[in-house]
């Protein structure tokens, strides 16, 4: 086990349903600590360029247009295994293959619009934290 951050943001669905909280609760109750957060409304040219690796996709301009029709939270998160512990609180892409009491099989409505983000390996966690928030603001307890 190693102690990780990964990068997690609440996209504008979860946000519009009010259910930042309940989220957050699951994070803690996994054991894994909120070490930055902001709340903000993404430019295109911020959500483009977060999820510049999906620009060749047929769903790019999509995911783009969802992850800018209201504000996100985004937040690090600190813990053991952080990356996979996120990732398996957050569930399935496709919140209809999500498991039980997953975060997208309780909040999700589709493959677009899916609740949550998180980062998917240790390289991307680093760039996607860095890619919000200055290093400073990235702070252990
Ligand atoms: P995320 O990056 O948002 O945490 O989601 P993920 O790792 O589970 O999925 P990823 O493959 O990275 O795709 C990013 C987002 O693009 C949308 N997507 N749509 N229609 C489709 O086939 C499709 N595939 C992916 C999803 O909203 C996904 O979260
Ligand atoms: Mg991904």
């Amino acid at each position: 086990m190693a102690l990780e951050r990964t990068l997690s943001i609440i996209k504008p669905d979860a946000v519009a349903k009010n259910v930042i909280g309940e989220i957050y609760t699951r994070f803690e109750k996994a054991g894994l600590k909120i070490v930055a957060a902001r709340y903000k409304q993404l430019s295109r040219a911020e959500a483009e360029g977060f999820y510049a690796v999906h620009r060749e996709r047929p769903f790019f301009k999509a995911l783009v247009d969802f992850m800018i029709s209201g504000p996100v939270m985004i937040q690090a998160l600190e813990g053991e295994d952080a990356i996979a512990k996120n990732r398996q609180l957050m569930g399935a892409t496709d919140p209809k293959k999500a498991d039980a009491g997953t975060i997208r099989a309780d909040f999700a409505d589709s493959i677009d619009a899916n609740a949550v983000h998180g980062s998917d390996a240790a390289e991307t966690a680093a760039v996607e934290i860095a890619y919000f928030f200055a290093a400073t603001e990235v702070v252990s307890r």
